[in-house]
């Protein structure tokens, strides 16, 4: 299929229905000559745009009109960002009437960190809160309401999203970590994603503060081990919620995979259920998961506008299926 934003490279889409429609907000993917790199330095991301389309009546063979509604956010906003405006993501608070666009970036001292705009309409303008949240680091903030009102927010990436700088603790950012990207070794815990409660603006975490997320094996009931590259969290958090059950899926990064894990609570443990989509062109797969107009909607990017350029990629949906026993039906790339 062909992306839905042709005007600019947008990639890493966070899908969401506010008011009716669907609001996209999506890395901006820019030129640039800086060299890939494990560290991503590639994705040199300097704003935001958001993006709406009213429906998907007829997808996919008829295209939707997508809406770009212009620049809501850009770095010189910010006082604590450097650079960098990675993966967004964003929700509605029905206790404030605001809506709030979380994003990553890396603070003055090149520690990646989350911050959260807010703005009165989900096609913003955001302004945003002088600090990043407290507590907050890595990349790749993902919100989740449930049905009780209550907001978590979900984040890490591992390599340039330095989710390994803390194996220390929380709190811990080892600056000069020269280690593995990652654990290694056979039998050694993969990282896990992190979450946190948000507290009633949801412009900070609760007193709870962050904790690990776990994927365990189902053969063994053990959490996913670090040398198992197939499955185990690499970047791309996502929560949604399908008949009463937490859906956790991410990106498993180096073998490009998206996949899926299910839970009986927002905290986890999940149980690692199987791929949603194969590998598509392109370095990078992140994605996220939306119901609209009664069907399930898989928002994602490749590189093929690009011909194959890895930090120029753009968004595309794709309608995804759950068989009886709620596992996620695996997609191809289109
Ligand atoms: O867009 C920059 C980074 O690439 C994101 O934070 C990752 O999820 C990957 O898509």
């Amino acid at each position: 299929m062909p992306p839905l934003i042709t005007n600019i490279y947008t990639a890493d889409p966070s899908a969401h229905v506010f008011n009716g429609k669907v609001y996209i907000y999506p890395s901006h993917d820019r030129e640039t000559d800086i060299q890939f790199n494990d560290n991503g330095d590639q994705y040199d991301m300097a704003d935001y745009h958001v993006f709406s389309l009213d429906t998907l009546e007829g997808y996919p063979d008829s295209l939707p009109t997508v809406t770009d509604h212009g620049v809501v956010l850009k770095t010189e906003d910010v006082p604590w960002v450097s650079k960098q405006l990675w993966a967004p993501d964003a929700a509605y608070n029905p206790k404030t009437g605001k809506y709030l666009l979380y994003f990553p970036a890396r603070d003055k001292e090149g520690i990646f960190r989350i911050g959260v705009a807010v703005g009165d309409k989900p096609e913003g303008p955001f302004v945003p809160d002088p600090e990043p949240i407290r507590g907050s680091y890595s990349i790749d903030p993902a919100t989740f309401v449930d049905d009780d009102g209550q907001a978590y927010l979900y984040f890490g990436g591992l390599w340039g999203g330095q989710l390994q700088c803390y194996q220390g603790g929380h709190d811990k950012f080892d600056a000069s970590w020269q280690g593995p990207k990652e654990p290694t070794g056979k039998g050694v815990c993969s990282l896990g994603a992190r979450v946190g409660k948000l507290s009633e603006d949801m412009r900070q975490f609760t007193d709870e503060g962050v904790k690990d997320l776990v994927v365990l094996a189902p053969e063994t009931g053990e959490p996913v081990p670090a040398d198992d590259h197939d499955r185990r969290f690499f970047e791309a958090a996502w929560m949604h919620k399908y008949n009463g059950k937490y859906y956790f899926s991410y990106s498993t990064g180096d073998t490009h995979y998206l996949a899926y894990a299910i839970g009986d609570s927002p905290y986890g443990p999940f149980t690692y259920g199987g791929r949603i989509l194969e590998p598509v062109l392109g370095w990078t797969t992140h994605h996220s998961i939306v119901e609209f107009q009664g069907r399930w909607w898989l928002f994602h990017h490749d590189c093929e506008l690009s011909k194959g350029v890895d930090h120029l990629r753009s968004v595309k949906v794709k309608e995804i299926f759950y068989d009886a026993e709620g596992k996620i039906v695996t997609e191809k790339p289109q």
